[in-house]
């Protein structure tokens, strides 16, 4: 019996289905006395630290994990799940781990790089002869966390491989047949697959022997250790890859029919008629096999309509993802509404939906200006009510990305306007050398007195963890990517930053990563139209020496 350790803290249904994906039944932990029934267990930990543990505490799941684990039986945490092993987290001051693994976890530092560490990374792999990971070290897998569990001398005999970013860290752990990963085998497509279906058979055995000595942490004494380092082997650095996102533009169309749709500047009728570019299902399928690192859909109407009343997007991103095993976000809508029956949802219920049918993250579009606005108001102090705030409290920061409207406003000069202005290589119509970025909502159709700045500081401030940058001015125009844009909210946030709208050929690619250090690229006409492949966007970073995941 394979049993999963779902305690309530959030969206488990990728795990879910990329288990049922590779045809084995699942049961579930209802009761403690479930855990030490189950003969594998996969814990796929989500949310904080702390509040992972106390849910665990109050379940009465503590004491029989424990018991599983010290009897060493078969035993998959994934993400919080590899963190709880250890003893603590920064995370979560004075909440003790499960303790099993000595060590603590602790916070990345933002000051060089983003953080969340979000997209897919390699792995360095610490033992020889890992049946769960064979191979492992030539593929990627997606990673999303701020913190991280450090390796040291006395955790080493549990290190079966690191990861860098920024410094290294423990990405996969394993004694006997208790094993888990900091990355996610269930969005890390076929390589994570894998991964989980060799824990699922049954393949996990480990010859405990190292491959190389753990760097940099080396200096601490070696004596406890049961094994000797191999001189001969060098350790080589992972980095995290550069990340291609294919976005799906939805609504429904005239005749009723869901459809992807692409617009020009955001107006996507065409001789009056909506665009009709595919079937929303069909074409994330198409763009998962061709190599998208992840998949957005935004649900373009949803700010006039309920988007829980919107059922067919709903099965969209069900249906989705049960076959699609990369991150999918999904955005359009998330604000509170009221329905004809007067009953009241807020925008975590909104966002709630989503993840329970599927998504990986939520974008937040029109109500994000909104609650910056508000946030500017009170003097920069956010009351823990928003959206924003509410959601990443929930489902964690890194499930909250905030998609971008913005527009050019020229102006004469930088006295002409109180907003954040730039001198521009692209002058106005009337040949003006300055511009603001001015926030709009409702796809575009209205525009707000705050500028892109005011907008992506607010809400990292707030708790956003990650930011989506369109501009109404390149979408749909082919023209490349809006550099002077994406260089204010590059240098604007610590968060990781999606490039999107203009992308016509792979050099826009290569250009944008060459000016701006972005985490991720999104196109969507080229890639609907099939002008353009994803592996010849990947190909041409990889010859600019860009790293991609293959
Ligand atoms: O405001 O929270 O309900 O969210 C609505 C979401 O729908 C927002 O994220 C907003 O960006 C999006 N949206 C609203 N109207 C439109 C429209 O096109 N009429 N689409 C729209 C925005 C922009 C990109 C596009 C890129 C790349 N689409 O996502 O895919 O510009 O296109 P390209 O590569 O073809 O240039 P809310």
């Amino acid at each position: 019996m394979i049993a999963l350790l779902d305690y309530g803290a959030g969206n488990v249904r990728s795990v879910r289905n990329a288990i049922a994906a590779l045809g084995y039944p699942l049961s579930e932990i209802r009761a403690p006395e479930d855990i030490l029934a189950a003969e594998r267990l996969i814990f796929p930990g989500v949310g904080a630290f702390g509040p992972a543990m106390q849910r665990l505490r109050e379940q009465g799941f503590e004491a029989p994990l424990r018991e599983f684990l010290l009897a060493g039986r078969p035993f998959l945490g994934i993400c919080i799940g590899l963190q709880s092993l250890f003893e603590g987290s920064e995370e979560s001051p004075g909440v003790p781990g499960l303790g099993i693994i000595p060590g603590q976890v602790r916070r990345f530092d933002n000051s060089h790089r983003s953080v969340p560490h979000m997209g897919w990374n390699g792995l360095r792999l610490q033992q020889a002869e890992c049946e769960l990971l064979e191979d492992a070290d030539a593929h990627r897998f997606y990673f999303v966390h701020s913190y991280f569990a450090e390796p040291e001398a006395r955790n080493r005999d549990w290190v079966l491989a690191e990861t860098d970013y920024g410094r290294p860290f423990i990405s996969a752990v394993q004694q006997g047949e208790v094993a888990a990963v900091q990355f996610h085998p269930e969005k890390s497509g076929a390589a994570g697959l894998e991964v989980l279906r060799r824990f699922l058979a049954g393949q996990c055995t480990l010859n405990p022997r190292p491959l190389s000595q753990p760097r940099s942490h080396s200096a601490q004494p070696l004596s406890d250790s049961p094994v000797l380092p191999d001189p001969l082997a060098e350790p080589t650095s992972t980095a995290l890859a550069r990340r291609i996102i294919a976005c799906l533009d939805v609504r429904t169309n005239d005749q009723g029919d869901l459809v992807v749709t692409k617009g020009d500047q955001y107006d996507v009728r065409e001789q009056g008629e909506v665009r009709n570019l595919g079937k929303p299902v069909e074409l994330a399928k198409r763009y998962y096999a061709e190599g998208a690192d992840e998949i957005t859909f935004l649900n373009i109407t949803a700010f006039r309509d309920f988007p829980l009343a919107d059922q067919p997007m709903l099965k969209v991103l069900r249906r989705a993802s049960e076959e699609i095993f990369v991150p999918l976000t999904i955005g359009g809508g998330i604000r509170a509404f009221v329905d004809q029956d007067g009953r009241h949802y807020s925008a975590l219920d909104v966002a709630a939906e989503y993840f329970r049918s599927g998504a990986d993250k939520v974008s937040i579009g029109s109500e994000a200006v909104l609650i910056a606005e508000a946030f500017h108001a009170c003097g920069g102090q956010g009351d823990g009510s928003s959206a924003i705030e509410q959601i990443a409290q929930v489902y964690g920061n890194q499930a909250v990305v905030i998609s971008v409207d913005p527009r050019r406003v020229y102006v004469d000069s930088p006295a002409a306007t109180p907003h954040h202005c730039i001198e521009t290589q692209e002058p106005g119509p009337q040949g003006e050398r300055y511009c603001w970025f001015q926030c709009t909502i409702k796809g575009g159709r209205e525009g707000r007195d705050l500028d892109v700045l005011q907008l992506v500081q607010a809400c990292e401030q707030l708790g956003a963890g990650e930011i989506l940058v369109n501009s109404i001015d390149r979408d749909g125009s082919g023209r490349g990517f809006d550099l002077e844009l994406l260089r204010m909210v590059r240098e604007g946030v610590r968060i990781p930053v999606i490039a999107s709208s203009g992308a016509g050929c792979p050099e826009h690619f290569s250009a944008l990563f060459d000016a701006v250090d972005a985490e991720a690229a999104l196109a969507a006409g080229i890639f609907h139209r099939r002008e353009v492949p994803i592996d010849a966007v990947k190909a041409e970073l990889d010859g600019k020496g860009e790293i991609v995941r293959a």
